[in-house]
């Protein structure tokens, strides 16, 4: 029923308006997109990636179902989910009959079509809303992929390869002083005002203690940026879509032993 309702050619045209509208209009706040009503439904895992779209879901106060996808019995990969998701990850969100997957694309369907108001996002045009996507793509090309990596040389390999470790965990802390710059001139990434180039960023740099026993105060304007928005209410929501089976404590008692059984192993790395 999914496959019949993706690929049918209501679900075409409407893709085809949205993205027409998309492209030709600044939604600006007297806009009647503002009345728009939303049919979503969130496909997700607390993670850092997937808490970027429950996020941004939440500081916009959009109604929405969530659907968890238990990694266990990899779900994520099964038929139905690939529908939604080719790539077989989270999150995705289906909005009617619309699928949008990508952390990324997500946050920026959801400013363009429902932040009317601009509460997360600079309007289309403005030099602050280059800034925003370009600090979007810093995250989607640079921290999400690289820091995953450290995660996985770090903590969850089979086999230990210190080249490995040394090269991710070097490049998320040199991404990470990347970050430290901009928010020495800036309060936010984009520019004065919070947006989701900032909920992208957050997902991964907040995940850095626990998962890697990375100590942010290296980096005090990171560290009071991470501070700031982990004290919204909106993020605080955000992080608990869909409820972690595990506790903080049980989380970071996780990563911990995860970290202490790759100490244990020996180098296999043969560079
Ligand atoms: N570039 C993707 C990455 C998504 C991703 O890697 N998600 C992870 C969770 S953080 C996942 O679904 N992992 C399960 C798997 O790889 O099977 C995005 O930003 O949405």
């Amino acid at each position: 029923m999914l496959s019949r309702t993706l690929l049918s050619a209501e679900s075409v045209k409407a893709a085809t308006r949205l993205s027409r509208l998309s492209s030709t209009i600044n939604f600006p706040a007297t806009s009647s997109f503002s009345t728009m009503t939303s049919d979503i439904t969130l496909y997700s895992y607390a993670t850092p990636n997937g808490i970027k779209a429950s996020i941004a879901l939440e500081e916009l106060g959009l109604p929405y179902k969530t659907v968890p996808i238990d990694f266990g019995t990899n779900t994520q990969k099964s038929e139905w989910f690939l529908k939604i998701n080719p790539n077989g990850r989270i999150p995705a969100i289906m909005d009617g009959s619309q699928r949008v997957f990508e952390s990324g694309a997500i946050m920026l369907y959801l400013a363009d079509k429902y932040d009317t108001n601009r509460k997360i996002s600079y309007a289309p045009g403005t030099p602050e809303n280059i800034e925003q996507l370009s600090w979007l793509m810093f995250q989607m090309g640079g921290i999400g992929p690289m820091q995953g990596q450290a995660n996985h040389f770090r903590a969850m390999a089979g086999a230990r390869s210190d080249y490995g470790i040394d090269r991710y965990m070097n490049e998320t802390k040199r991404l990470y002083s990347v970050l430290e710059s901009r928010l020495q001139e800036s309060p936010y990434l984009a520019g004065s005002k919070y947006t989701i180039a900032d909920i992208a960023n957050y997902g991964w740099v907040q995940a850095a203690p626990v998962m890697l026993a990375i100590d942010l105060s290296e980096w005090p304007a990171l560290k009071k940026w991470v501070e700031n928005i982990g004290a919204r209410a909106a993020v605080k929501k955000g992080m608990a879509v869909p409820p972690s089976k595990m506790s903080q404590e049980e989380m970071a008692q996780f990563f911990q032993d995860a970290r202490a059984k790759m100490d244990a192993k020996t180098n296999s790395d043969k560079h």
